[in-house]
């Protein structure tokens, strides 16, 4: 049988929409932007989205009985019922938007976390969580006496389930795991996973950041409790992420900001707060990035995800080979079947900061740095790493490109010994 993602995915017949790319030309290169794990670029599409609410629509939501404030509010609403769409929630109240991937886990570690974590109770991460999925848990620990503890990863950059089993107990209260790594692209078996921690009673927290933009997200079919995602990963602007979550967890939940909108009622003595998700919303929300969420979500759910996946992949195998050529790199992480488009590596003793500076010469932009993933690479006996990490728009020449400049860069370096 064809299938979207078996016919390919052809990255011009979406290159046009992005103005960046073309506009991106220094001293006469073009933008090879390799940088989509940090934040993607945005199709006119979504910019025009944007403009439009800020000329034709904008007033402040949930709040105005003007004309102006109710088209606003329809076009929030509109956007939340596009992400619940896309990721298969059964319902819009499931839907909490917050500042990012990052607000998602802290409204989950402050509001659910402070409600039902005690001491002696236990926290389960990975080694290779990015530092948001990492300090609200130490900071919860800290508050509450709970311990956080770690699975482990294997040398070639996978999680170690083996000692998955002896680390679950029932005092696990929460298991808090990335789908994709950001540094190893690493494609984590979360369903299992999920289903092994229900096993003991725990509560699952996935950390979307790195999969949502780039494979198929359901979130009834994976069981999850709670989902957390940005949407600057994913064609959006930024100042807007997500957080889904169980009904009954999120109805559960006190409030964690106080404010406008997140109240049914309120007296000098008290209050009482509102229905999910307004009870995770206070204060004015981003209203216009929000929108520009909604505009991202109609243009990716137009492009089957499995073809999105398979054109990373094909470009991380590309990436594997060519990078392979270049004398001294060594590539961190699993083989390109495990990864989703994401590749990190080292060069000799070359250090990150100078291989992406040189490669910026070449209007080439990756990062380099320990990618808010400290642990990680500790556990790789590593301080740094340079990351290319590619999106659907990536083209294999790009990756050809790059495989090209790494060698100049090795030269550069060779001469200078
Ligand atoms: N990773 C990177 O270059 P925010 O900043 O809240 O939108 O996303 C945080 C975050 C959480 N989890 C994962 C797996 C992530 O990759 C990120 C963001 C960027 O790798 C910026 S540090």
């Amino acid at each position: 049988m064809t299938t979207a993602a078996s016919r390919g995915l052809d990255p011009e017949v979406y290159r046009g929409d992005f103005p960046i790319l073309s506009q991106g030309v220094r001293d006469g290169r073009p933008l090879v932007y390799l940088d989509n794990a940090a934040t993607t670029q945005r199709p006119r599409q979504v910019i025009q989205a944007m403009v439009d609410t800020y000329e034709h629509h904008y007033a402040n939501v949930h709040r105005g009985i003007h004309w102006l404030a109710e088209r606003t509010t329809e076009l929030y609403e509109a956007a939340r019922e596009k992400v619940r769409q896309f990721i298969n929630a059964p319902a819009g109240e499931q839907i909490v938007f917050t500042s990012g991937t990052t607000g998602a886990i802290n409204l989950v570690a402050r509001s659910w976390g402070d409600a039902n974590v005690r001491a002696g109770d236990e926290i389960l991460v990975t080694e290779m969580e990015h530092h948001s999925n990492l300090v609200p848990w130490h900071q919860l620990a800290e508050r509450t006496g709970a311990v956080v503890r770690h699975l482990p990863l294997t040398e070639d950059g996978r999680l170690d389930l083996a000692p998955f089993d002896a680390l679950l107990s029932r005092r696990t209260r929460l298991v808090a795991v990335t789908a994709v790594s950001n540094v190893l692209g690493t494609i984590n078996p979360v369903e299992e996973i999920i289903r092994r921690a229900h096993d003991v009673g725990a509560v699952v927290l996935v950390d979307g950041a790195q999969s949502v933009p780039h494979l198929p997200t359901d979130v009834a079919a994976m069981d999850v409790d709670f989902l957390a995602f940005s949407g600057h990963k994913m064609l959006g602007p930024s100042g807007v992420g997500v957080l889904y979550g169980k009904r009954d967890l999120l109805e559960a939940m006190p409030p964690f900001l106080g404010g406008g909108s997140m109240i049914r009622r309120v007296t000098l003595e008290g209050f009482d707060p509102g229905d999910v998700p307004a009870r995770f919303e206070a204060g004015t929300p981003a209203i216009v990035p929000a929108i520009g969420l909604g505009a991202a979500i109609d243009y990716l759910a137009a492009i089957p995800a499995d073809a999105i996946h398979e054109h990373e992949r094909r470009l991380v195998e590309r990436a594997h080979e060519a990078l392979a050529s270049v004398e001294g790199l060594r590539i961190i992480g699993p083989p390109p079947e495990d990864k989703a488009g994401i590749v990190t590596f080292t060069l000799g003793r070359i250090h990150p900061h100078d291989i992406a500076q040189l490669l910026d010469r070449h209007n080439i932009a990756v990062r380099a740095g320990h990618h808010c993933a400290m642990p990680l690479h500790r556990r790789y006996r590593l301080s740094a790493t340079t990351r290319a990490s590619f999106y659907f728009y990536n083209t294999p020449a790009e990756v050809d490109a790059l495989a090209g400049a790494l060698d100049q860069v090795r030269q550069v370096f060779q001469r200078r010994k």
